[in-house]
């Protein structure tokens, strides 16, 4: 923190400032990219703190005391990708362990999930944590954890924290939380009793789609140290430039977030009364079923929506093609407004049976509205829609 002893209390605040504070020496404001792959030692064993840069790095250990700053846990642990950081969980695990996902994940997941751990003899249950009964019915004596996302990616869903932790604190249960969506300005599972935050840092932590990374946040010093050991037996680590990037998107995160809030707020809410839209899915609307349980566990409701056009998969290819503020590619969080096809992209790795059971159709579209002009980004969305799907056209 900054200063003797100073810790404040607001969020924005510590974006700024956690993790770092004034170098001793230079007075470098900005943490120093470390690059060094290892450390002098004082004599064998003696180091200063750091003594190889895939065990530590000064650099890394800025960003990660940020981080766990801004989810209000007390341990950080930075990642090559969002994917490293989920497969550190999945390294908590045993051969027979079963795990309860929530439906609607990231389709990297479902592939790290059935792809690679089914083969290490883990067993998974996809089922709607939406229900917090549906997750109590699903957990077994085998269960080791339950891993959700809320808003979850693509269909916005919203999964209460504090009711699936009860019923996976009942049985012993850990429970993981994909903070991606969300970010922690909006919305910190830990204060609502999970156990572990995860994040893609490539998406809104970042925050200028120039960097991958992923994180781990907990209060649980064992888990920490479980955590540290993986990540540095595996390797998956992020190097000191890329954790100097996301460190330099999170001192925005609270602006950034304000306004990603209130573009999607004013699209979607155009959207809705779009002929060419069957259903915008945007926890913000009063009509989307998670509204309420968003509006208690999240202070705002993020930069992401997705829509279902009533339209054919032609149709919607041309759709996704025809925008021109907006640009076709995966990804989301970033200054820039993108949108892309779940079905055929993000999503692809999940079986289409699986797919369409979700409600991931071939009509489906996702956007991560930017921090352009709101009447630029509608205006390109509403070309976009009448130069292809619109039934008027
Ligand atoms: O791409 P990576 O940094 O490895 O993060 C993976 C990941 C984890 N969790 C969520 C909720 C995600 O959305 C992602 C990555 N998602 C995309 C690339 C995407 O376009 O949805």
């Amino acid at each position: 923190m900054t200063g003797d002893g100073f810790d404040p209390d607001d969020f924005e605040t510590r974006a700024i400032h956690a993790g770092w504070e004034p170098d001793q020496e230079t007075g470098a404001i900005m943490p120093p990219i470390y690059a060094s792959s290892t450390f002098a030692q004082d004599a064998p064993g003696e180091d200063r703190g750091y003594e190889y840069s895939r065990t530590g790095n000064p650099t890394r250990t800025a960003l990660e005391d940020n981080l766990a700053s801004l989810e209000g846990g007390e341990y950080g642990r930075a990642f090559a990708s969002g994917m490293a950081a989920i497969n550190t969980v999945l390294n908590l695990l045993e051969a027979g362990d079963h795990v309860v996902v929530g439906r609607d994940v990231y389709g990297g997941t479902h592939r790290l999930f059935t792809g690679v751990y089914e083969d290490y003899d883990l067993e998974f249950s996809f089922v709607d944590a939406t229900d917090s009964d549906v997750v109590a019915e699903a957990i077994t004596d085998e269960t080791a954890l339950v891993w959700i996302e809320t808003p979850t990616n693509p269909l916005m869903q919203i999964v209460d924290i504090e009711a699936v932790s009860a019923v996976a604190s009942e049985r012993d249960t850990l429970l993981a939380v994909d903070n991606t969506f969300a970010t922690p300005y909006l919305q910190r599972p830990l204060e609502h009793g999970a156990d572990i935050v995860a994040h893609s840092l490539t998406k809104y932590l970042g925050g200028h789609s120039d960097v991958v990374g992923g994180a781990l946040v907990t209060d649980d010093e064992q888990l920490d140290e479980r955590f540290g050991y993986y990540q540095n037996s595996v390797g998956a680590t992020p190097d000191p430039f890329g954790c100097f990037l996301v460190l330099r998107g999170t001192k925005t995160l609270p602006v950034r977030m304000d306004r990603h809030s209130e573009n999607a707020r004013q699209l979607a809410t155009w959207l809705d009364d779009q002929p060419a839209v069957e259903t915008v899915y945007y926890p913000g609307l009063a009509s989307h079923p998670g509204h309420e349980v968003a509006a208690a566990q999240m202070d705002d409701f993020g930069g992401m929506l997705s829509v279902d056009l009533a339209a054919d998969l032609d149709a919607v290819r041309e759709f996704v093609s025809a925008t021109e503020v907006f640009t076709l590619a995966e990804s989301l969080g970033g200054v820039e407004s993108l949108l892309e096809h779940p079905a055929t992209m993000t999503h692809a790795a999940v079986p289409a049976p699986e797919r369409r059971e979700t409600g991931i159709t071939d009509g489906l579209v996702r956007l991560s509205v930017g921090l352009e002009s709101v009447e630029d980004l509608q205006a390109d969305l509403e070309q976009a829609l009448a130069g292809t799907v619109d039934s008027d056209r």
